[in-house]
């Protein structure tokens, strides 16, 4: 027994000592494992004569127990000190600089839609959207495009096996809204449309704003003073502008718009940036409105080629690559 205390004594000492938790681990084998200290001393009691066995049992299940206590005890403080040294290591030093955010926006050609709609709004126009698949009478027939017309060649359009199309202009959007209001209306469509074109100038998909206006006595005057009035707040300066003579066969007459534009090199030139004119009377009678008593003017133009002009964007398909580095530009 006397020996026993004094290797239980050592071995509480280690245990105070443990550097780590796999020394703590090793001592605790050594002492109450299988094969431990304690526990061999236990077995023997086995072997001693029944009026010792009771009391040294007794001593024996002290000692396990306070050397339990010991090493629960030693092992709670291993495990805070690893726990506060993991702290320690894992410091933020907040005074380095950050990585930076890249936070996103909304893409160019976006931004120039919404500053149009918005300066349409203002004159007193509405937002209409209208379905991107349509049918040929309300992307062609009802706008006056006859069957096997040459003007439907101006567009190439993308058909479904059914007959359907994918609207090549924004127009139907509002030959729909004609159709369920009485004018005066003012109605500003902006949108996506396809044409099976692609190359510097053209691509497949792309975005238009087109706007109408129908009431009694509206004249070609209020068309070119509308316009005027969009081009300047748009560009945030005037511009020399001219209504040139064209043809549309939702519009009559019809006229291309330009613009007189200081290109990159300093040269002066004409720049074609809009189509207009006053709604054909057919469009109107196709919209269910009397064309004996109303009158409207139309606009349409390319919000792709506006945000190139705003900007002096040159290649079109920047726009259609998503690099964030172009983007980031926009911001
Ligand atoms: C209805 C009646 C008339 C819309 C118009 C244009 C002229 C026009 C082009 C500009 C460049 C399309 O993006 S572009 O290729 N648009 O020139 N659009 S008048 O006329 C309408 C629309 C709807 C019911």
């Amino acid at each position: 027994m006397e020996s026993l205390s004094k290797r239980i004594a050592a071995a509480r000492a280690a245990v105070a000592g443990a550097g780590s938790l796999d020394e703590w681990e090793r001592l605790r084998v050594s002492l109450l494992g299988k094969s431990g200290l304690l526990t061999a001393a236990l077995k023997e009691l086995g072997t001693l004569p029944a009026g010792q066995r009771q009391q040294r049992g007794a001593e024996l299940n002290v000692l396990k127990a306070e050397l339990s206590a010991a090493l629960e005890a030693r092992r709670a403080q291993l495990e805070q000190d690893a726990a506060l040294a993991r702290l320690a290591r894992e410091t933020v030093d907040v005074s380095l600089p950050g990585r930076g955010a890249m936070p996103g926006s909304l893409h160019p050609v976006m931004q120039a839609m919404e500053r149009i709609c918005a300066i349409f709004e203002r004159m007193g126009y509405r937002r209409e959207q209208g379905p991107e698949i349509e049918d040929d009478w309300h992307n062609f027939e009802a706008l006056n495009f006859p069957p096997h017309h040459p003007a439907r060649a101006m567009h190439d359009t993308f058909y479904f096996e059914n007959g359907e199309l994918l609207r090549t202009h924004t127009s139907p959007v509002q030959l729909r809204a004609m159709r369920g209001r009485t004018p005066p209306l003012r109605i500003i469509a902006p949108g996506r449309v396809y044409r099976s074109d692609s190359d510097q100038t053209h691509s497949p998909m792309f975005h238009q704003v087109e706007g109408l206006m129908v009431a009694e006595g509206v004249s070609f005057a209020d068309l070119k003073g509308t316009l005027e009035a969009f081009v300047t707040a748009f560009f945030g300066r005037r511009f020399e502008m001219r209504f040139r003579p064209s043809y549309f066969p939702f519009t009559e007459p019809s006229a291309e718009v330009d613009i007189r534009w200081t290109d990159a090199a300093g040269k002066e030139r004409w720049l074609e940036v809009l189509g207009c004119g006053m709604v054909h009377p057919v469009v109107l009678e196709n919209g269910g409105i009397d064309p004996e008593r109303y009158t409207g003017f139309a606009f349409g133009l390319g919000v792709e080629r506006f945000t190139m002009l705003r900007h002096g964007v040159d290649d079109l398909r920047a726009f259609f690559e998503n690099d964030v580095r172009f983007l980031a530009q926009f911001g």
